[in-house]
């Protein structure tokens, strides 16, 4: 059976098509067109190892034959979690093949954020790496089979001669099989393709449906503004699996294109320099904490960085002194990105006045976005002022994987998602985020709901009140703050830290600083006064400069 998701309705989908917007064609025909046009050119670079377009073609076959053997079947769901190397790719391409619907979590998830996309996708298929710890032995697959009876088979990346966990599968050895015979078989252009995560607000990670025919064309039409080309160069230093590394044009838009990717295991500079100047990268998305590392060590590696043409800058807001560095400090093009793992993908041009890109986050990319911003009545501001981003559009999603009830929050009647970020639309379309309405610290690019962490805050039997909110950061834009009202008096920062990593939750998720109180302030109506504490944050952040 197709998995269920919320369709667009058929009035718009016919718009779609009739746009050439939807082409109905599965992802996999991406690798097919380049099987036609440059089947040896070098698809992606990582580490020592090289592989062309035809290597992407008989890996994924392989991997997908080895799979399909194993039982696994068209329209069943995956979890899967590799670190930034060609394995991941090899591994998505695989599972577009097979019709298999991945969540591809991150690989700074831990045991939490893993259960409860288990819980929801209820996966025959598990892909991990003994390089994280979950999978060092076989004490978590015996937790993911608790909450998910569905779970039939087990693969897993691991070096040479590494010991696996029983009935477990490698990677290599599926990679080495021969595909004899194997046809493709995957869903339909108008079924979800795979699942993408949302940086959430609410206490449990949501999953995002994106079909072949919507993210495709997202990812057509990025590569068409972004002007890649088979001479791109493009360093992926970002979490793979991230929607923007994916496909803002990302590595997938890479692969349209038929140029090169060149696989980083994080955006630390000296490493990114030096793969840079050997293998003449011209392109790379960055989230601005790591533009400020890169723009700190530029001056003396300016001869390494020749060949950059465009750094992308998204994620996270970007401050305008920094963005006006970019072209003089690290001699390349800047582009902004404000884009959404939900859809909407705004960029600003290569052609645009350098003004509008160093003070705007860009202007929608599809004709077919719609785009509203709007008062808390429901109102239509003024051009140029504040208000919501509510928008529809070829490739913004139409609901949260079996979430009815969050999904009556973010969606208007009329199909128009609720993004919780205040924009300002200016005369010729292009947005500026001014601000944030949902509940959640944008740590440098990393989404944290807060209520997730103070659900499990709320746990440890020394707390009776918790609230997390952001604090300003030099680098990251954004920290987290617990303010906490705690029964134990003993209760250490420390402790809680301890506690909250025990639970399994990613580290980036822990509080970068604990504030004891008697009481948290409340609002007229009785809620936590977020905006109280956040306020008294930052003025105790300004005292201590
Ligand atoms: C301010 N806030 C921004 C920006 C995203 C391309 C680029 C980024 C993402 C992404 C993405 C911002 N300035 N330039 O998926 O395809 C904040 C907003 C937004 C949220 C989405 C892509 N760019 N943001 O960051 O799903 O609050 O996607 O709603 O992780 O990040 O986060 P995410």
């Amino acid at each position: 059976m197709s998995i269920a998701f919320s369709a667009w309705p058929a009035e718009l989908a016919a718009r779609y098509r009739a746009k050439g917007y939807w082409l109905d064609l599965p992802m996999t025909h991406i690798l097919q067109e380049q099987m036609r046009q440059r089947p040896e050119a070098p698809a992606i670079l990582c580490g020592e190892r090289s592989f062309s377009y035809a290597q992407l073609d008989t890996l994924s076959d392989s991997l997908a034959a080895a799979l399909h053997q194993q039982g696994l079947r068209t329209h069943d769901t995956a979890l899967v979690q590799l670190p930034n190397q060609a394995e991941f790719f090899i591994t998505y391409l695989a599972l577009l093949k097979l019709g298999v619907a991945p969540v591809n979590a991150l690989f700074s998830h831990q045991r939490l954020e893993l259960l409860a996309y288990a819980r929801q996708i209820q996966p025959r298929l598990v892909i991990g790496s003994t390089q994280h710890s979950l999978f060092a032995n076989g004490d978590f697959l015996n937790e993911l089979r608790d909450v998910a009876p569905s779970l039939h088979a087990v693969m897993l990346e691991a070096s040479e001669g590494a010991q696996l966990p029983a009935s477990c599968l490698r990677l290599a050895d599926c990679l080495a099989a021969p595909a004899e015979g194997y046809t493709p078989t995957p869903t339909s252009a108008d079924q979800v393709a795979f699942f993408q995560l949302s940086g959430g607000s609410t206490g449990t990670p949501k999953l995002i449906p994106r079909t072949h025919n919507d993210y495709y064309y997202s990812v057509r039409r990025s590569v068409e503004i972004c002007q890649l080309s088979p001479e791109t160069r493009f360093l992926c230093a970002l979490p793979a699996g991230h929607n923007y590394t994916m496909s803002s044009p990302g590595v997938l838009g890479v692969f349209v294109a038929g140029g090169t990717v060149i696989m980083a295991r994080d955006p630390e500079p000296l490493n990114c320099f030096a793969l840079i100047e050997r293998h003449q990268v011209n392109w790379v998305p960055l989230v601005p904490p790591a533009v400020a590392l890169w723009l700190k060590e530029a001056p003396s590696h300016r001869a390494r960085l020749s060949s950059l043409k465009v750094i992308q800058v998204g994620g996270a807001n970007f401050a305008e002194a920094l963005a006006r560095r970019v072209p003089a400090e690290l001699g390349c093009q800047l582009q902004q990105v404000f884009g959404m793992a939900e859809g909407l993908v705004n960029y600003t041009r290569l052609d645009d006045e350098p003004e509008r890109i160093f003070t705007t986050q860009g202007c929608p990319m599809s004709p077919d976005d719609e785009i509203r911003v709007m008062d808390v009545d429901g109102q239509p501001v003024p051009q140029g002022q504040p208000g919501m981003l509510a928008t529809r559009g070829p490739y913004t999603f139409r609901g949260y994987y079996q979430s009815p009830e969050h999904n009556a929050q973010v969606f208007d009647a009329e199909g128009f998602y609720y993004s919780g970020d205040l924009v300002e639309q200016d005369a010729q379309g292009y947005l500026r985020v001014v601000g944030r309405v949902k509940d959640q610290i944008n740590r440098g690019g990393e989404k944290i709901a807060a209520a997730e962490v103070e659900n499990l805050l709320l746990q440890h039997p020394g707390i009776t009140h918790a609230a997390v909110v952001a604090m300003p950061d030099e680098l990251m834009g954004e920290k987290s703050c617990a303010c906490v009202v705690a029964s134990d008096s003993a209760l250490k920062p420390a402790a809680l830290r301890k506690y909250l990593r025990a639970q399994g939750v990613a580290e980036f998720k822990l509080p970068d600083r604990f504030q004891f109180l008697e009481q948290l302030p409340l609002t007229a109506v009785g809620k936590i006064d977020k905006q109280r504490l956040r306020n008294a944050l930052q003025a105790s952040s300004s005292e201590q400069r």
